[in-house]
């Protein structure tokens, strides 16, 4: 009789994780990704994180797992998927109507990624006594896409983000380090091959070459993480995007493999955030800002950026019927709004 080996931790942490929604998984060294420091400190020198300055305050930790918890000895990566049911481009001609990036249409991501994470970690403590663990998503000092990447969760593509056979691009990354010596994962091989098409259909030219992003000029973080006036030379780019860009995602033929039937529910699109009339849009304060986008990660970039990204988008709208609203704007309280409302009437005026 030949006697059935037992599980390995292995395989019971990923039963796990796909208990807890995860639908990637991979187990990569703590020094499994050594060139990511030296990129990261050329990608800062060049100065392409603009002014996400937390992302150069501690680069050291940031670079290497080990730079911020010297014990660690593997990454979990895990991935959750957001893969919509319709073509993210499809509303590019709808001027009226503010187009958000598909990431941002569901739940905020950072609570159930964080959420499922939490779980998976207590599952390691209790079955590995000793071990100890810290989860991230997204906030801390962790570079989640080399570390995926030798995970074996995929590869990054030209566009610089995590591009798997199974789920294309849209996978949300989380990670999970451990003292623990967990078996590797085999890293997955990079194919983008010579197609270049997230290079070629950005409306910003946000790629100076195959694999390096200048966030400067990239829609998402003009539109999310820029706080002052977007530059002028990018905003007809921008087009009626009012939150993020997926362009460079949705052009990637990978998607065509994308599971759809494995995004996570938490995931589905909430209706009034698939495409709110600009007119909603321009007419936001305070108050119905944060009622209109509670729960969803757009609630962090608050009232005065929407309304900007709104007046930018109204500008490229070529619609007469904005102006009304746009000659109130530009007398806001908010220096950006009131400035990208001039902008705006001009542009509608030409
Ligand atoms: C800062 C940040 C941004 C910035 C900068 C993006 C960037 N590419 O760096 C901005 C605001 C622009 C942004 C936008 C988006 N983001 Co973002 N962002 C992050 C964050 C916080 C850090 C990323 C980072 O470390 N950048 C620093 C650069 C230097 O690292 P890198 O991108 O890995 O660069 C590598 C390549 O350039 C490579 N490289 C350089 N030269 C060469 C040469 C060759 C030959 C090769 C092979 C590689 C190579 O080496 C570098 C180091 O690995 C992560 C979360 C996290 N903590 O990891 C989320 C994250 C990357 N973002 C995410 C998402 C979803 C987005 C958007 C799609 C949102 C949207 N729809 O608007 C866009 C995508 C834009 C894009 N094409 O990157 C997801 C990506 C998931 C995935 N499947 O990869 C993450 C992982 C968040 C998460 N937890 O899920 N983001």
């Amino acid at each position: 009789m030949v006697a059935e080996a037992l599980p390995s931790i292995e395989q019971k942490l990923e039963d796990v994780a796909r208990e807890h929604g995860f639908v990637a998984f991979g187990i990569a060294r703590a020094d499994a990704a050594p060139h990511t420091a030296a990129r990261l400190g050329e990608w800062l020198a060049e100065g392409r994180h603009g002014d996400m300055i937390w992302m150069e305050s501690r680069a050291g930790q940031r670079g290497s797992p080990q730079g911020l918890w010297p014990d660690v000895r593997s990454v979990v990566a895990l991935g959750m998927s957001y893969a919509p049911a319709f073509d993210p481009l499809a509303l590019a001609d709808e001027p009226a109507r503010g187009r958000i990036s598909v990431y941002a249409q569901g739940a905020d991501y950072h609570d159930v990624v964080k959420r499922a994470l939490k779980a998976v970690a207590r599952w390691m403590v209790a079955e590995a006594k000793g071990a100890e663990v810290k989860v991230f998503v997204d906030t801390a000092p962790v570079m989640e896409k080399p570390l995926a990447a030798a995970a074996g969760l995929g590869w990054q593509g030209k566009h610089t983000n995590l591009v798997s056979r199974e789920h294309g691009s849209w996978l949300f990354l989380g990670a999970i380090y451990t003292t623990l010596d967990l078996t590797p994962s085999r890293p997955a091989r990079a194919t983008c091959g010579s197609c270049a098409a997230c290079q070629h259909v950005c409306p910003t030219q946000a790629f100076p070459a195959p694999y390096q992003l200048d966030a400067r000029r990239c829609i998402s973080y003009l539109t999310i993480e820029h706080d002052g006036p977007i530059p002028v030379d990018l905003r007809r780019g921008i087009g009626n995007r009012v939150y993020g860009c997926d362009d460079c995602l949705a052009a990637c033929p990978w998607n065509k493999f994308a599971d759809t039937a494995a995004r996570h529910r938490a995931f589905l699109p909430r209706a009034e955030l698939v495409a709110p009339s600009l007119a909603d849009l321009l007419a936001l304060d305070d108050a119905g800002f944060r009622q209109v986008f509670a729960g969803s990660p757009i609630k962090r970039i608050g009232r005065n950026r929407m309304v900007r990204n709104a007046a930018v988008a109204a500008g490229n709208s070529g619609d007469a019927r904005f102006r009304e609203r746009l000659e109130v704007l530009i007398a806001d309280e908010s220096p950006i709004v009131a400035e990208a409302a001039a902008w705006a009437l001009a542009e509608l005026a030409s």
